[in-house]
């Protein structure tokens, strides 16, 4: 079933899983297996639209951090917009799925003067009983080319991050934005894990490579990728905790960041076209 009867939210239910998205970002703020909450969202995370919400799964697009060439604020205007539900959801017998969509006219107008481009975004949340998808279609609806990054910034609850190990990135070519001078190398562990701040952007990770989220103590989640080379795993740590103010000086032990997204190199598109990337997060 699908329940909008808030008019800030929607909630999704199919069988024993259930999955919370905020019309503000399209931000997925729970989801819920068996009664396990899968998905780290801050105590102190802004619900009002005031920021991007802290926790949960924000959409990052046009670009990833902060460039050069845009004003942007970090991680664009997709998590900082009120998105718009597309009806009517739809429901099987094995998924429940909803729509929503975002335009130029529905940013924030000193957020869409900074990027003055004409597109259309339909993301797509669907939910069965051991899977949550989460799909971004960009369209570029103007007359010239442009281009773009995105990424799906998940936040993955947690007990205790130094027990969790992030698999399937041995091999990966990173950059450890971390590390003085952002260096580049290559992973060589079969777990990524966490015993400091870490924030690194492991590129061109083959689609068919499962990552694996592990020692969460909320159950294992293997993230499915399509069309989403790169990958981001990120902990702020304590120094960096206590920096944010809409963060919990210990909540970096409840959290890990493991992010599918197209970062590393500029998607360009021409007029009329379009570019789809997602992931299936599914309980192991
Ligand atoms: O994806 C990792 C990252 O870019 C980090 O560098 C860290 O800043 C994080 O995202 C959170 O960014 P935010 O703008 O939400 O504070």
């Amino acid at each position: 079933p699908v329940d909008a009867s808030n008019p800030a939210k929607v909630l999704l239910s199919h069988g024993n899983a259930s999955v919370e998205i905020y019309l503000f970002g399209a931000t997925v703020t729970s989801w819920k297996v068996g009664g396990v909450e899968k998905i780290f969202l801050s105590k102190k995370a802004h619900l009002d639209g005031s920021k991007a919400i802290r926790g949960g799964i924000p959409l990052v697009f046009p670009h990833f951090g902060t460039i050069p060439t845009s004003t942007l604020p970090q991680h664009g205007f997709a998590r900082v917009s009120t998105w718009s539900r597309l009806d009517p959801p739809s429901e099987t017998e094995t998924a429940t799925s909803v729509a929503f969509t975002l335009s130029p006219r529905a940013v924030p107008a000193a957020l869409a003067a900074k990027w003055p481009h004409a597109f259309r975004l339909t993301y797509t949340v669907t939910l069965t009983t051991d899977t949550l998808t989460t799909t971004l279609k960009v369209e570029n609806t103007a007359d010239v080319a442009w281009e773009f990054t995105s990424l799906l910034h998940t936040y993955f609850a947690t007990r205790g991050v130094a027990h969790v190990g992030v698999k399937g990135l041995e091999g990966a070519s990173f950059v450890d934005k971390v590390a003085e001078g952002a260096p580049r190398a290559v992973e060589s562990r079969t777990a990524v894990i966490v015993a400091g701040e870490v924030d690194r952007v492991y590129e061109g990770v083959d689609d068919k490579a499962e990552v694996t989220v592990t020692g969460t103590g909320h159950g294992d989640v293997v993230v499915h990728r399509t069309n989403l080379p790169d990958v981001v795993v990120w902990n702020p740590w304590t120094d960096k905790a206590k920096a944010m103010a809409d963060f919990g000086d210990d909540e970096f032990d409840n959290m890990i960041c493991v992010e599918a997204g197209s970062v590393a190199k500029f998607i360009s598109l021409q007029p009329g076209e379009t570019w789809t990337g997602g992931q299936t997060l599914k309980t192991a």
